[in-house]
């Protein structure tokens, strides 16, 4: 039985540091508006959509970190996105920095058509470093404001089927997608931000389009899911970050692909039942996996098997 289902990646273009949330929450509401002419059932905002994306500079005062971050969700900024969503039907995907007591996350949400959230993760793959470089350009400090996330790789049943998330940095990690794909995910939702320069690495600037799409490319074939990845894009406070926001089915092929750096929506008319092509032969993982032999793979690092560079 087919399972059809419209989606829609939300790219937004750059936020300035001085642009107020209402403003974001208005570009978001006119993507919505776009995708519900569009027939679009479920759309998919960036990572940390609401603020320009804080971690590319350095800070100290918590007063000013904090005021990048929700204390909660729905806010009375974010309010009307969420009415907007429940007055069209749409069910959508949010990142955002998150508050909760003491703790720091960079969050991302699942919100069902009726205006309630049905699933909630906090990034696990923090990149970059705690103090300033100041030798870069841009900074990396995911890892000074934020927590590892402490909810798992969460999987729900939601609009006909079994929706996983993950955010920018966890695309790369083969882990993460395998996770996801032994909780039979069909649709894995996330966010990026994801600078066109690597200070460290320049050699392989050219190749962070390819990189992003090689890694939603294999981390769906590889797991027969269906993913939506949406990139806050552009130059955003002198940070030039890539595009290239795209669906991919679970055969690894793009479906539907920003060519903008700007606010742009990607649709896609998907069936989920596709994902049995591949779970059910190439990658039927109860018939094909050999789970005794991976079990390095859940080990840390140790002295038998070095790391190949120190940890910052
Ligand atoms: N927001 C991110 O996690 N960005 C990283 C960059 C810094 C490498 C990414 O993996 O795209």
């Amino acid at each position: 039985m087919p399972r059809p289902l419209t989606v829609a990646a939300a790219q937004l273009g750059p936020i300035a540091d001085d642009e107020p949330r209402a403003s974001a929450v208005a570009r978001m509401i006119a993507l919505m508006e776009k995708a519900h002419r569009r027939g679009v059932e479920l759309v998919v905002f960036p990572e940390a959509a609401l603020t320009a994306f804080f971690p590319h500079w350095y800070m100290e005062d918590q007063a000013a970190i904090d005021r990048y971050f929700e204390t909660e969700m729905p806010s009375a900024e974010t309010q009307p996105l969420f009415d907007k969503a429940r007055e069209l039907g749409i069910a959508f995907h949010l990142g955002y920095a998150e508050i909760d007591g003491e703790h720091r996350y960079n969050t991302a949400i699942l919100v069902g058509p009726d205006g309630t959230i049905v699933s909630k993760y906090r990034k696990v793959h923090l990149p970059g470093y705690r103090e300033n470089e100041p030798w870069r350009p841009f900074q990396n400090l995911e890892k000074r404001y934020f927590e590892r996330g402490n909810l798992g790789f969460p999987v729900v049943d939601a609009l006909g089927g079994r929706v996983g998330l993950c955010i920018c940095n966890d695309r790369r990690w083969p882990e993460v997608w395998r996770i996801l794909g032994l909780q039979n995910a069909e649709l894995v939702l996330l966010g990026y931000n994801t600078p066109q320069h690597d200070p460290a690495s320049p050699a392989i600037d050219h190749l962070q389009d390819f990189h992003n799409h090689l890694s939603l490319q294999a981390g769906a074939y590889q797991n027969g899911t269906y993913v939506v990845a949406t990139a806050k894009a552009g130059l955003e406070e002198g940070c030039e970050m890539i595009g290239g926001s795209c669906i991919v089915a679970p055969t690894g092929e793009i479906i539907a692909v920003a060519s903008t750096r700007g606010d742009e929506l990607v649709v896609a008319d998907i069936d989920l039942d596709r994902c049995k092509e591949i779970r059910s032969n190439i990658f039927n993982f109860t018939a094909h996996r050999q789970p005794d032999l991976y079990t390095a793979i859940a080990e840390p690092m140790t002295a038998a098997r070095p790391a190949p560079v120190p940890a910052k």
